[in-house]
């Protein structure tokens, strides 16, 4: 059995099996009651962030990676185009831009915003951060121009990942999307597995909940 710990990014790895029809279960991981009370946790991840997987005796952590992992393991899966396949450059560029240029840009805007002492909250590392995830941003904005998805015209786990990353920034109030980011998450978030993985993922529905109540 698949056990999925933690949400945040790991609702990228819920999303994920969904989308592939793969049984797993989702094991909560409360970073805010503080990962050093969760010693089982500690013992998957001792780095103690989220999220983590482990399908048998493979554990793991990094939710790009994870998603790479599942993809071969247990594909193959048309998320995942192939080396020799048109879609794979913008494929495989957009899957990681989503976490190393988009999602860890903007984790840092947030947690100084919202968690740094009043007086460091405005420093200099935040507005880089957010100035990165403005320029890489550029670019799924010009690729969403020629295509309704970031590889191509189908639906692939880069939009899982980016997908992910947009939600984030507009989600904690630290950014708002365009129009065309906007209709594009639209789009992504239509999609059956997507409810259902909101429907496995208590936290961050009720996450997305409160944000929009607040927009
Ligand atoms: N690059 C990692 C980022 C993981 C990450 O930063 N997770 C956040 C929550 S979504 C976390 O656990 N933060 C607490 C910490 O880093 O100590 C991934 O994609 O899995």
């Amino acid at each position: 059995m698949i056990t999925v710990f933690g949400e945040g990014r790991g609702f990228r790895v819920v999303w994920l099996l969904e989308e592939m029809g793969l049984a797993y279960r989702l094991r909560p991981v409360d970073l805010l009651a503080g990962v050093e009370n969760d010693p089982e946790y500690l013992a998957v991840n001792p780095a103690g962030y989220i999220p983590a997987l482990q399908d048998g005796d493979v554990t793991m952590v990094e939710s790009i990676a994870i998603m790479e992992y599942l993809m071969a393991r247990h594909g193959p899966t048309p998320l995942a185009p192939g080396p020799h396949d048109p879609a794979f450059p913008a494929y495989q560029q957009f899957l990681h831009l989503g976490e190393a240029g988009l999602a860890a840009s903007m984790y840092f805007v947030v947690v100084s915003r919202n968690l740094a002492p009043e007086a460091e909250r405005e420093n200099w590392g935040a507005r880089k951060a957010l100035e990165v995830f403005e320029s890489r941003l550029g670019l799924v904005t010009r690729r969403l121009a020629r295509s309704p998805y970031l590889a191509g015209d189908a639906f692939t786990a880069a939009d899982i990942s980016v997908t992910y990353a947009l939600e984030f920034a507009q989600r904690t109030g630290c950014f708002t999307l365009g129009e065309p980011e906007q209709a594009y998450v639209a789009r992504t978030t239509r999609r059956e597995a997507y409810g259902r993985a909101m429907q496995t993922c208590h936290g961050t529905r009720a996450w997305a909940a409160a944000a929009a109540g607040q927009r």
